[in-house]
């Protein structure tokens, strides 16, 4: 099954996002890794907001050598590639008016990607304040949707869907104070079937469980992993009582 196809399948599936800037210890790799196995993780997300083209080659060549998760290519710039990642979300920062990050980076790599061979997701990229700067708004520098405007948000997904992407990815930014709002969610997902990936922020099972039940398709966490990995062991526990593994 393609990367795309799984992410439709269904909701509350896990991303656990990697930044090589913050993962340079090997020892603490593999210790991640193992921990992201026994919870069963769906997706390696590997990308960063001012990562090298080396770091990111020498992260997914680690991660595939030692894993059989899926990595999925979350780049903050058009040079964050590597042939052996299984996608690569093509991302349009449709919260922000920069051209950069709408066209600039794409057509820098095109040609590259092409000829990789890699799948390659259209993906709808909504900045939503989380309650402070963040990497990512400074980088890209673009303002952030304000979280209570629903309406923007919601009418930012729609153009980003008629004009062909296949994913939306609603992000408060890595290590946001507050997190994106569970109605945003649900009030996109009654008026387009567009899968959904949600970050930024979460920190606890509830945050999970809540955008699982209103069908948020994956959810990616860093920070708290990076915090603290054994929070992978309450997702396994998690996932055991609600009988999502056995
Ligand atoms: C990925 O930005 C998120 O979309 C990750 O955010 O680091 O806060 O989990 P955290």
């Amino acid at each position: 099954m393609n990367i795309l196809k799984r992410i439709q399948s269904k909701s509350g599936q896990l991303a656990l996002l990697i930044d090589p800037d913050k993962t340079k210890d090997e020892h603490y790799l593999i210790q991640l890794i193992k921990k992201a196995e026994f919870a069963h993780i769906d997706f390696f997300f590997v990308g960063g907001s001012t990562v090298t083209r080396k770091e990111i080659e020498k992260v997914v060549s680690f991660l595939k050598q030692h894993s059989k998760i899926p990595v999925v290519l979350f780049p903050g710039s058009s040079n964050q590639l590597s042939e052996q990642a299984d996608a690569l979300l093509f991302l349009n920062l449709l919260s922000g008016r920069n051209p950069d990050f709408l066209i600039g980076h794409h057509v820098t790599c095109a040609e590259e990607v092409l000829e990789m061979g890699i799948e390659v997701i259209p993906t709808s990229y909504l900045l939503i304040d989380g309650g402070k700067m963040t990497s990512v708004a400074y980088v890209s520098q673009t303002t952030p949707i304000p979280s209570q405007n629903t309406s923007i948000s919601l009418k930012t997904s729609i153009a980003g869907y008629l004009m062909g992407q296949q994913l939306t990815y609603f992000d408060a930014g890595s290590g946001a104070l507050n997190a994106v709002p569970v109605n945003l969610i649900e009030e996109l997902k009654q008026k387009i079937n567009t899968p959904i990936i949600v970050g930024g922020g979460v920190r606890s099972i509830e945050q999970i469980e809540s955008y699982k039940k209103v069908g948020a398709n994956v959810i990616v966490i860093g920070t708290k992993i990076e915090e603290n990995s054994d929070f992978l062991l309450d997702i396994e526990s998690y996932k055991r009582s609600s009988f999502i593994i056995d």
